[in-house]
């Protein structure tokens, strides 16, 4: 069978809920109380794992390995191995739909995302929707090759970063910033930000329909720089298009579960998880996580949010958090995750001891 083509999507369209990861979006009340939580880690695959390392030496250009199916699909099932979390997620990036849309985008060793920066809003018309399919084909493949490949208990993610937080990359040229020549932009001609906006909310919901076309059976959105805006842009660059895309996946794939992750917005989660429609809300480490289960929880699943350092520190401390995140926001509606991604020098027998403990948690 070839790589490309698609698989036919049936988790959603059929149940039953055999996957523990889909049950975490299911309300508690119409089945039985779980056991222990589901779990995976953001940025479960890359270059913590020496395996990867070693995959990723022969092909130095890192957007030529994202648009590899066989590498990608090699690099998404290594951490699997090694810990079998619930959920596999695709390996590609959120920089792919800009490349695709036709900005330059390199990825500097050591350095990270470097993208030609978008200057006028004379340049949007530029942004070539045309091109996403042709190029991004062989995400799609490494997602249908990946639906294959994963034992039948795993679910499969795919995602894509948020309008937002691409346009931050698209204007900024890189992340890291404050974000201050994107927010800028938006407060002085709000009419052409809304036209960059549109084009990725378009982007964004085509990628992700596609996608879910491959076997995709969750999808969520990075929104890692949400936590720069003040609450109006906030409504306006986040919320907003985030309830646009969440419109166009539910009319696409009705069943399929959308996490929204606005990453370090505060207590504007609860606007976000009240008004976008996403299914879950993924927290970042500092979100109260009592806060989170009395004033989130009862309109949405739960994803997180253990300190991404404490994975590189281990010991007494990482064991004692991540018990208590299980008390306080599991068993049921909740995915265990960290608060942010796995960092390069995180010891991989500290990855390991986490998975053991959501493992053997008791309810
Ligand atoms: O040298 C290398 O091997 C490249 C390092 C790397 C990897 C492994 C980058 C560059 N991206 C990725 C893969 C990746 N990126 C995945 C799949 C891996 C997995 O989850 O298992 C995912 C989901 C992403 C998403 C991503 N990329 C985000 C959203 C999540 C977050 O961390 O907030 C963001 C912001 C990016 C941009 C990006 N790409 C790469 C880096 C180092 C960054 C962050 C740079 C910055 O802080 O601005």
């Amino acid at each position: 069978m070839s790589l490309a083509a698609p698989v036919e999507n049936t988790t959603w369209k059929d149940g039953p809920l055999s996957k523990r990861l889909l049950r975490a979006f299911t309300d508690e009340s119409a089945g039985e109380p779980a056991d222990r939580p589901p779990f995976w880690f953001l940025r479960q695959a890359g270059r913590y794992l020496p395996e990867y390392q070693r995959l990723r030496r022969g092909t130095p250009d890192f957007l030529s390995f994202c648009y590899t199916p066989e590498l990608c699909i090699e690099a998404a099932l290594q951490p699997l191995r090694r810990y079998r979390m619930d959920a596999a997620i695709l390996f590609s990036d959120i920089l792919i739909i800009p490349d695709a849309l036709g900005r330059s985008v390199r990825f500097v060793e050591g350095q990270g995302p470097v993208l030609e920066p978008l200057r006028l809003g004379d340049e949007i018309p530029s942004l070539d929707a045309g091109r996403l399919d042709a190029r991004l084909s062989p995400v799609y493949a490494a997602v249908s090759g990946l639906a294959r490949a994963i034992p039948t208990e795993t679910a499969l993610i795919g995602f894509a970063g948020a309008p937002w937080t691409l346009a931050l990359y698209m204007i900024e040229g890189q992340g890291g910033t404050g974000g201050e020549r994107a927010r800028a932009w938006a407060w002085r001609e709000p009419d052409s930000f809304a036209r960059l906006m549109s084009v990725l909310v378009d982007a964004v919901s085509h990628c992700l329909c596609r996608q879910i076309d491959h076997g995709a059976e969750v999808v969520q959105l990075f929104d890692s720089w949400a936590g720069l805006l003040p609450e109006t842009q906030f409504r306006d660059l986040v919320i907003a298009p985030t309830a646009a895309i969440v419109t166009r996946l539910k009319a696409h794939a009705p069943g399929v579960p959308v996490i929204g992750f606005p990453r370090a917005c505060g207590i504007l989660y609860e606007e976000y998880a009240r008004q976008t429609g996403v299914d879950a809300v993924g927290l970042d480490a500092g979100v109260p996580a009592e806060w989170a289960a009395r004033v989130l929880k009862p309109g949405c699943t739960l994803q997180g949010n253990l300190d991404n350092l404490l994975a590189v520190a281990g010991g007494a401390a990482l064991e004692a958090e991540t018990r208590r995140i299980l008390r306080v926001l599991g068993p049921n509606r909740f995915i265990f995750n960290l608060g942010h991604g796995v960092l390069p020098d995180t010891p991989p027998e500290h990855i390991e001891r986490i998975a053991e403990l959501v493992r053997t948690a008791s309810p």
